[in-house]
């Protein structure tokens, strides 16, 4: 019998890679080029399994094209929102993702990015690198405390959970959340974190806000001028989810007007051509999208995928099926 066809859209970890080409016949994208639109409809015609990453958008008029050959989308990450699910659903293809083992990663660039924008690390990397510092200082870049002070999470799933427990057992913070039904009780009382009734309220009483919701219509610019607007002029925004979750306009506005204090960013719109005005600013630290990028953590994503593919061609029940 003919081995699956699978095709792998950037170049993974090498062991998982060999893993799959002994199973699979498989196509490797040794030049790690992102595949353009026409190139996806094309494996999607050519290939039993695609295995995508969030570069790939898959919209409607690509899923939908004619004469498809595959069967299941294993995505290499966890949020899916640049696959066009309910249009995957429609033409029967199964969609599967990668969560739990990029959690711990991801909740340590968040919480890098939370320390980089209180304590201004990035700005002073620039000053040693600029050659411009001229020894210590009593008020040079003074900054933010983040020991005992309160973070606010948007969103309370996995990754947001474990930066909590960083947040709280490693920094005595206060952790407040919004999520639309209460957490777990256990999960409540360890980290005696606080639900808020609104997302206005959490705002208001932050020091720190962390975004962990999906990306998607229904999250679109939920940071926008508005909310931004509700956080303490001494607060700092931490986006590790997705960028079209902050209106970047409506962010650049505020950290140049003052309004925050300052913004740690992992994610943008229209990656990786983020807003210009980002650049210009001192008090955002910018990340290129790091949050699982560790080699333990990328290596158990493509494992996840693997074991997706392997319940899929065994006809078994698929592990991590989104639909
Ligand atoms: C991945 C992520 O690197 O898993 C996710 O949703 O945002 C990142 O950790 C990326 O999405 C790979 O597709």
């Amino acid at each position: 019998m003919n081995k699956p066809k699978v095709l792998v859209t950037r170049q993974w970890p090498a062991s998982v890679e060999a893993k799959l080409s002994n199973l699979y016949d498989v196509t490797l994208n040794e030049s790690d080029r992102p595949l353009t639109a026409e190139e996806l409809k094309i494996a999607l015609q050519q290939y039993d399994a695609v295995c995508p990453n969030v570069c790939d958008a898959l919209p409607a008029q690509v899923l939908n094209v004619e004469n498809k050959r595959c069967k299941i989308l294993g995505n290499f990450g966890v949020g899916y929102n640049h696959i066009d699910v309910a249009a995957a659903k429609q033409q029967g293809l199964i969609v599967t993702n990668t969560p739990g083992v990029l959690t711990q990663s991801t909740a340590d660039i968040a919480m890098t990015l939370l320390l980089m924008s209180a304590r201004r690390g990035a700005e002073g990397d620039r000053l040693v690198r600029s050659k411009k510092w001229t020894g210590w200082c009593p008020t040079q870049l003074m900054s933010s405390d983040v020991t005992g002070a309160t973070l606010g999470l948007i969103g309370f799933g996995r990754i947001a959970q474990a930066m909590a427990r960083k947040a709280h057992h490693g920094f005595g913070m206060k952790i407040l959340y919004v999520k639309p039904s209460p957490a777990e009780q256990a999960i409540v009382d360890e980290l005696q974190a606080v639900r808020c009734d609104s997302i206005a309220e959490l705002l208001a009483q932050s020091d720190y806000v962390s975004l962990h919701c999906p990306g998607g219509a229904e999250t679109k610019h939920l940071m926008n001028a508005q909310n931004l607007a509700l956080m303490k002029p001494t607060a700092h925004l931490i986006n590790t989810a997705r960028g079209d979750v902050v209106d970047s306009l409506a962010l650049i506005e505020a950290l140049k007007a003052g309004t925050i204090r300052g913004a740690g960013l992992d994610v943008y719109e229209n990656e990786p051509n983020l807003h210009p005005g980002f650049l210009e600013l001192d008090n955002v630290s910018l990340l290129p999208h790091l949050g699982s990028a560790t080699i333990a953590t990328r290596t158990a994503m493509g494992e996840k995928v693997l074991a997706n593919l392997a319940a899929f061609f065994a006809g078994e029940e698929l592990p991590d099926r989104v639909v």
